[in-house]
């Protein structure tokens, strides 16, 4: 072994060791040049609008595209695994219709903060041992975490297009390091889905064009996090009670049999976010909803965001004791809170009892609302 080589396998070992220490399940490493096929995909991907309103996705496609864009300097990239399994079936609480379910990621504190800082601590270590530059990223930055985790063999991209992984099933989050020390490659991982398609069978909105594409603008996770307008007609019975992404497709799959649950106590759910009551969210203002999701990610959609999807939710209860939570409601500063209590009390409400409901209001000053009284109030209902 060359000296060269002694030193690239000090500095491999140095990181995995590292990264073990802080609490990552997984850590391997892939080439830059690793994911010849992504460019195109992603460009498919984009071209077919499959991003929806996520502009970002545009803005960055060459650098996401390709991580020497990126960096160009780049010799090595570290990827992180670390498992978030939950410690229930995340799928229970969508049969409670007077709870709101919040995907499993989002029940404790942001993974990007826990991440981002234990990455930083493995990145300084290593940057002063091997005396490399390094740049950490988690989920924000332009690089195709998912195709770069599967080179690496952290696992595969399963038809839900998520990484799976032999060992922790769907639920891991990923991370990446980047960095101009040579190190030692690790192999891919082979795809295991085989001819399972329980991930796009369990899809509530059939969110999958195709095996291993997905399209955003169909997705719950994308219409209750990522999209500000209105949500469209057709989709909003279909989101049921999730208020916050969704775990449908990841739930499904059958390598989460080998799941552990999260070792990291940090991520281990909330109790009282596992299947809070529609009602006691409702009454949430500002100040309340940003003390109750303090450190949680669903302060990023920010209350009046976070209330049009629980107005969507209660609208999908068929409790009509969220008749009043969602009345006191009708006046509420947002637009996009507005229009949703028209939807939810439509159907919630008898067609004459919403009738009275609405003949009692003024016109709103908000096309988007009065639209929405409008449509509902033409809805075909008993
Ligand atoms: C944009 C985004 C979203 C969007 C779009 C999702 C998507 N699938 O693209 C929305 C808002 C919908 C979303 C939702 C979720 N997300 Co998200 N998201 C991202 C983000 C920022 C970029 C993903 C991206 O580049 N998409 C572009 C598409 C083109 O790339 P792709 O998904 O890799 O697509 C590949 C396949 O389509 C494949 N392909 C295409 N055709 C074919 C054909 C064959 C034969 C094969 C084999 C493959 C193949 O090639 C493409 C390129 O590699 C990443 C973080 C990051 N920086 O990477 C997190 C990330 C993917 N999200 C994550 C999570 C946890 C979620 C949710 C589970 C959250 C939730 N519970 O609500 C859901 C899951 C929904 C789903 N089924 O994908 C994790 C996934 C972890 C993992 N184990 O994979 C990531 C990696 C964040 C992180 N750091 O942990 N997300
Ligand atoms: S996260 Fe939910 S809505 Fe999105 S693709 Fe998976 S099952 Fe479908
Ligand atoms: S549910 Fe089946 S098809 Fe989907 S990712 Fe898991 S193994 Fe693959």
């Amino acid at each position: 072994m060359s000296g060269n080589e002694r030193l690239r396998r000090r500095l491999t070992d140095f990181v995995k060791a590292e990264a073990a220490d802080k609490g990552f399940d997984l850590c391997r490493i892939a080439r830059p040049d690793a994911i010849p096929q992504a460019p195109a995909r992603l460009a498919e991907f984009i071209t077919a609008g499959h991003h929806g309103s996520m502009a970002w996705m545009e803005e960055t496609q060459a650098r996401r595209a390709d991580p020497r864009v990126l960096w160009s300097e780049v010799r090595s990239i570290v990827l992180f695994g670390m498992n978030y399994g939950p410690d229930h079936d995340p799928r229970a609480v969508l049969a409670q219709t007077d709870r709101a379910a919040i995907s499993v990621y989002a029940q404790n504190r942001d993974y990007h903060d826990l991440i981002k800082g234990r990455l930083k601590e493995v990145a300084t270590r290593f940057a002063a041992r091997g005396g490399a530059d390094v740049k950490v990223f988690v989920d924000t930055a332009p690089v195709m975490e998912k195709p770069l985790a599967a080179a690496a063999g952290l696992g595969w991209q399963g038809k839900h297009t998520n990484l799976v992984s032999r060992e922790y099933g769907s639920w891991l989050f990923l991370g990446s390091l980047f960095t101009t020390a040579e190190l030692i490659f690790d192999e891919a991982e082979r795809d295991h889905c085989g001819s399972c398609r329980a991930c796009l069978d369990a899809c509530p909105t059939a969110a999958f064009p195709a095996l291993y594409q997905l399209d955003a603008r169909r997705c719950i996770s994308y219409l209750t996090i990522e999209h500000k307008g209105p949500i469209d007609r057709e989709l909003r019975p279909l989101i049921g009670n999730r208020i916050y992404g969704c775990d449908d497709c990841l739930a499904a799959c059958p390598w989460n049999k080998f799941a552990a649950t999260a070792s990291e106590m940090k991520l281990a759910a909330r109790e009282d976010l596992k299947a809070p009551q529609i009602a006691d969210l409702l009454t949430l203002d500002d100040p309340g909803f940003r003390t109750f999701f303090s450190g949680s990610p669903v302060k990023r959609i920010g209350r009046n965001r976070f209330v049009r999807n629980l107005l969507i939710a209660a609208g999908n209860s068929g409790d009509r004791t969220l008749i009043a939570p969602c009345r006191a409601l009708a006046d509420d500063p947002a637009p996009e809170v507005r229009a949703m209590v028209a939807w939810a009390l439509s159907r919630l409400m008898t067609a004459g009892e919403f009738r009275d409901f609405a003949a009692g209001r003024q016109p709103d000053a908000d096309t988007d609302v009065r639209a929405e009284y409008e449509a509902a109030g033409e809805a075909d209902r008993p």
